[in-house]
């Protein structure tokens, strides 16, 4: 199985009045090489999110799963276009291709949408906070690598009201390199990705060129002070806002191939980061011409993602 390492784009620099127009320009710069290339960036230091913020929401997932079925089914997901709550094992089925729903637990999290235990909605709100201010960097950074305005994406996830939060539980005990979350790809703008230090392995992305699964694997100098890794994807709204040329990467999550390593639990959590439900995502004028048409019918964020997740999701 070959390695994908996807390049080091410090988005830190794009933070309101942080940086100097020589740093935007180079992250700008390896941004765009990152997205023609893999889809896939990797933020150092967390893109800015304090570690403790990291480490206080993975303790706050790990809480949450741990309780009792009843307690998280009292707070289960009830339609798509809420799109909050618990999301029991086997209830998800993102490539249909795959013979069984994907062994996992999700819970899809928004501020103040569900009655969490106060211990546990705190540190996920403030990650969810910050998060948001980390991929708008990031939108910021992309913006200017395709040439647009700095403010033309991340001003369209003003209200937030489709972004969420999703925390990821993979049990342990799954057979040696068999799939816990089937190949798909993002539905929103761009996704955060939070892999947490000394988790089992198992994220792959397509090759651009080949379609191959390579082993996503985060180069030197990713790390946060906690030692876990940030990325950040790229989803579909951004591919139908530039007509396919900033596309989105299939990828897919499998268990380890070491036995002892697939006998863990795996914890993620994954910041989407999508354009609010009223925009339209008709392809921008500037990626369109008379030999290079809409490839897409434009829709609204909101219709688009309903959509998608009805694709995905059987409601528990
Ligand atoms: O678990 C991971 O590393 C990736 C999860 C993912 O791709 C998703 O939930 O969309």
């Amino acid at each position: 199985m070959s390695i994908l390492t996807p390049p080091l784009v410090d988005v830190r620099c794009f933070f309101d009045g942080a940086g100097t127009e020589l740093e935007k320009s180079a992250s700008a710069e390896a941004a765009r090489w990152a997205c023609r290339a893999h889809g896939f960036l990797a933020l150092p230091a967390h893109g800015g999110i304090a570690s403790e913020v990291v480490v206080a929401a993975f303790d706050s997932i790990q809480a949450l799963f741990a309780m009792p079925q009843e307690k998280k089914m009292e707070l289960a997901f009830r339609d798509v276009r809420e799109n909050v709550g618990y999301i029991q094992l086997g209830r998800e089925k993102p490539d249909l291709s795959e013979a069984a729903p994907d062994p996992k637990e999700v819970f899809q999290f928004a501020p103040g949408k569900r009655q969490l235990p106060a211990e546990i909605e705190e540190p996920l709100a403030a990650l969810f906070r910050a998060g948001m201010a980390a991929s708008r960097a990031a939108l910021r950074c992309l913006a200017r690598s395709l040439d647009l305005p700095e403010d033309e994406l991340a001003a369209s996830t003003r209200d937030a009201d489709l972004c969420t939060l999703r925390c990821i539980h993979y049990p342990g005990g799954a057979a040696p390199r068999s799939t816990r979350c089937g190949a798909h790809t993002d539905f929103g703008l761009c996704t955060l990705l939070l892999h947490e230090q000394g988790g089992a392995p198992g994220l792959q992305a397509a090759d651009r060129t080949t379609g191959e699964w390579r082993d996503v694997v985060p180069p030197p100098g990713a790390a946060g002070a906690d030692g876990g890794v940030a990325y950040v994807n790229l989803g579909d709204m951004l591919s139908r806002w530039t007509n396919g040329e900033c596309c989105a990467t299939p990828h897919r999550v499998v268990a380890p191939a070491d036995s002892a390593q697939a006998a863990r639990s795996r914890f993620v959590l994954a910041l989407f980061c999508d354009a609010d439900a009223a925009t339209s995502l008709a392809c921008l004028p500037q990626f369109t011409s008379a030999e290079r048409p809409p490839l897409f019918q434009p829709m609204s964020a909101g219709d688009f993602k309903a959509m998608r997740l009805a694709g995905i999701t059987a409601v528990s």
